[in-house]
């Protein structure tokens, strides 16, 4: 395979999985073989997806991960204390927000960061939730965001309280005979909360068209998949009546295949649909206990899915393609100049875009 040196890695900041990337024969074979569609339904929608789209997911990708690098650049530098990453994550999000139209909604959490990205929010605002300015929804007061104009809703640190509020969502389209879509993500863990269960079981019985992704990647802040989970997350669907799909949430392209048609089940009015997405945690719950999360799985799993990197992965099957380097490298630039602009605003603004303290109650009902 001709090897292309790929995006550029920021050793300071990186898995150090990630550092020296190289393709491996096997799994980019493996690779290419989910990319040509894993069955004929998904194989046609990624055949459908011309050369703009498949550069605009390899844009996306590039994006969630240079947002992340900045993060984690911002915390050696003491800019912030710490920052949740979607980093090794990505396919997941940009693959399933590629598989929307514009009237449809997500809730992203966390982990999802880069749905933001994706909806068209200003990269400001996404680094203004991070330093607390008036740049976000909430004027500075909290770090989730979100902005309903883009069609995304913002979570609240409870994890799979978006469940039923997607649902609702999903159910009020449902009403009002429009033919749009919600679509939410919720962690491996999230799914032992009574929300996820309120929200799926109301989606299902109510036939709304949500799509709610188990993003499972193997852990829980601390405690890994096994200890919390005895079952398998693609049976949770059958519980519900509502079609469960597995998706490789490394494969960006697989991600979209599968949210496509879970999308257009939904349009056509068939009730929701819960797409599993196998992908691994490579770094801490957050930036602070990335060394205590190195403890919790053997190296040879973090060597699995570091080779595995959803970035480095597309990017070696874009070249197989006969994508030119040189394109891949303008996209890169301008991506990385975008998050670096945006990111040097959001650091100006804290001098000049603080929330006044005479504003602190505002928004406070009760
Ligand atoms: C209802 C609720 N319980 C507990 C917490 C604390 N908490 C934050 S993240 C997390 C683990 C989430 O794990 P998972 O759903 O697998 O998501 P991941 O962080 O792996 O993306 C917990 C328990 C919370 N935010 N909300
Ligand atoms: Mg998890």
């Amino acid at each position: 395979m001709a090897y292309n040196a790929g995006m550029k890695r920021y050793p300071a900041f990186e898995f150090p999985e990630y550092v020296d990337w190289r393709p491996d024969p096997e799994v980019q074979a493996e690779f290419a073989r989910t990319a040509a569609g894993v069955d004929a339904e998904r194989a046609e929608a990624i055949e459908a997806l011309d050369e703009a789209a498949l550069l605009k997911l390899y844009e996306g990708l590039l994006a969630a991960r240079l947002h992340d690098i900045q993060l984690k650049r911002w915390v050696k530098q003491g800019v912030i204390s710490k920052a949740w990453l979607g980093s090794g994550e990505e396919a997941v999000t940009v693959g399933g927000c590629a598989a929307l139209g514009p009237d449809d909604v997500v809730g992203p959490m966390i982990r999802n960061a880069a749905a933001c990205i994706e909806r068209g929010m200003p990269l400001l605002a996404c680094f203004a939730a991070y330093l607390g300015t008036t740049d976000t929804i909430t004027g500075g007061r909290d770090m989730h965001i979100g902005d309903a104009a883009k069609g995304v809703i913002p979570p609240i640190s409870h994890v799979a309280d978006l469940v039923p509020v997607m649902a609702g969502c999903a159910l009020a389209f449902r009403l009002r005979r429009q033919p749009r879509v919600a679509l939410t993500w919720t962690g491996d863990g999230s799914t032992a909360t009574g929300a996820f269960h309120e929200g799926m079981r109301m989606a299902a019985s109510t036939g709304a068209p949500l799509v709610c992704v188990v993003q499972d990647n193997q852990v829980a802040l601390g405690t890994p998949g096994e200890l919390h989970f005895r079952g398998n997350y693609e049976d949770l669907g059958r519980a519900y009546g509502v079609p469960s799909w597995t998706m490789d949430g490394n494969n960006v392209l697989d991600c979209y295949a599968a949210t496509a048609l879970a999308v257009r089940r939904c349009r056509e009015g068939r009730g929701p649909v819960l797409l599993v997405a196998r992908t691994f945690r490579m770094g801490g719950h957050a930036t602070h206990d990335e060394r205590e999360a190195r403890e919790l799985f053997d190296a040879s799993v973090f060597r699995h899915w570091g080779q595995r990197d959803p970035v480095g992965c597309y990017e070696q099957w874009l070249v197989g393609r006969g994508v030119g380097t040189a394109h891949l490298e303008a996209i890169e630039a301008d991506v990385t100049a975008r998050i670096e602009a945006a990111a040097r605003e959001a650091v100006a603004r804290r001098e000049t875009h603080q929330p006044a303290p005479a504003t602190q109650r505002d928004g406070v009902y009760a």
